[in-house]
């Protein structure tokens, strides 16, 4: 298992890359290039200079996240060839510089969704926090993105780009046609044809669970389950086909039981197509209520050693980055990708992941 840290460049990121070298278990960073316009081919001067930047500060980059893709593949429409063949040319240029996975989503018009990114725990921290019925409450979409971008302070929300915004009225219109099916069989046609060149490049694709894993405005989302992961992971039967298993993502549905859903893949023959892994937790109120927590099992409703386990006994030897953190000891920065809690939720991470090699090796499981 390789540890990596998250890093949205050095304009949009306050955290320094000396920074992120110093946690112990970190080995590279997970960039994306902030802004960029989706559905054309990533420019590979940018690119060359991130890496260089990322490898002159001891890092390596070989994991790559949000490379988005265009809402007209999702719909089917338009021009989703010519934005296939942008998004296949992407892989080729991140590819020249040793990228090895690439985390993407599939979910129709809006990234993760929340409803407060800055709920305050009695501790004083403050976390991301979903409540369906503030969304219910929501009546004109737009609202809601202004709130998310206000509430950011202003910084860059991978997904919620400007042309999509400005398209928000457009978009929901076009989705009325599209339902889980249909958006299955445009997604079933992106992978045939990005997987052959994800096999040229030798890059993982590792597709990101709906966040929350529902229908949310009445827009179809179909990366959400165990039964619904399978279907897609079998559509086109690659390993270069695979998943980024978000614990926060997939387990804010109560019914995914995350270590039960990570031993199904292996009984399928499909845990090696887990490229990457999320690591956070959450704490599901009920249904369709969350916060996210500390990573610590007791502070959040999954058992993290519980899914590191199951993640072991898969064989699972890919990327794994701390997902969102918690906002501690005074820290000003982008919600959710803090410095001070992923640090600490990596080395918790590492503790358990240790413990498990250790006690195999001692013959203890
Ligand atoms: C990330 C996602 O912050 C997060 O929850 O895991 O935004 C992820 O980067 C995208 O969905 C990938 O396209
Ligand atoms: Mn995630």
């Amino acid at each position: 298992m390789k540890t990596v840290f998250r890093w949205f460049g050095p304009e949009n990121d306050p955290i320094p890359l000396k920074h992120i070298r110093q946690i112990p278990s970190v080995e590279g960073v997970v960039v994306t290039l902030p802004g960029f316009p989706v559905g054309e081919a990533w420019d590979e001067e940018k690119i060359a200079a991130l890496h260089k930047t990322v490898r002159g500060g001891g890092l390596t980059m070989e994991v790559v996240e949000s490379v988005e893709v265009h809402e007209d593949i999702k719909l089917g429409a338009g021009k989703r060839d010519l934005y296939i063949e942008n998004y296949a040319e992407t892989l080729r240029r991140l590819s020249k510089f040793g990228v090895k996975a690439v985390c993407y989503n599939f979910m129709p018009v809006f990234d993760w969704t929340r409803s407060d990114l800055a709920y305050e725990l009695p501790d004083g921290s403050t976390v991301l926090y979903y409540d369906q019925g503030e969304i219910d409450k929501v009546t004109d979409p737009r609202q809601m993105a202004e709130d998310m971008k206000r509430s950011s302070g202003g910084a860059y929300m991978p997904g919620w780009d400007a042309e999509k915004l400005d398209r928000l009225i457009e978009l929901f219109e076009l989705y009325k046609s599209v339902d889980g099916e249909k958006l299955f069989e445009n997604y079933a046609y992106f992978l045939g044809k990005i997987i052959p060149v994800a096999e040229e490049c030798d890059i993982k694709m590792a597709v990101h669970p709906d966040d929350p894993p529902w229908n949310i405005f009445g827009l179809p989302r179909i990366v959400n389950n165990q039964k619904n992961i399978e279907r897609i992971l079998r559509a086109v039967d690659s390993p270069y086909n695979g998943l980024t298993l978000c614990t926060g993502s997939l387990g804010s549905d109560p019914d995914n039981d995350l270590p039960a859903i990570i031993r199904r893949f292996g009984e399928a023959g499909l845990a090696d197509r887990i490229h990457f892994v999320h690591a956070r937790n959450v704490k599901i109120i009920k249904a369709g209520l969350f916060h996210e927590s500390a990573h610590l099992s007791k502070s959040g409703s999954y058992d993290m050693y519980e899914i590191m386990k199951a993640l072991r006994d898969a064989g699972f030897d890919g990327y794994m980055r701390p997902d969102h953190g918690r906002m501690i000891w005074g820290e000003n920065g982008r919600p959710g990708y803090g410095l001070y809690d992923r640090a600490i939720g990596a080395e918790y991470l590492n503790g358990l992941w240790e413990a498990i090699v250790k006690s195999e090796e001692a013959g203890l499981r």
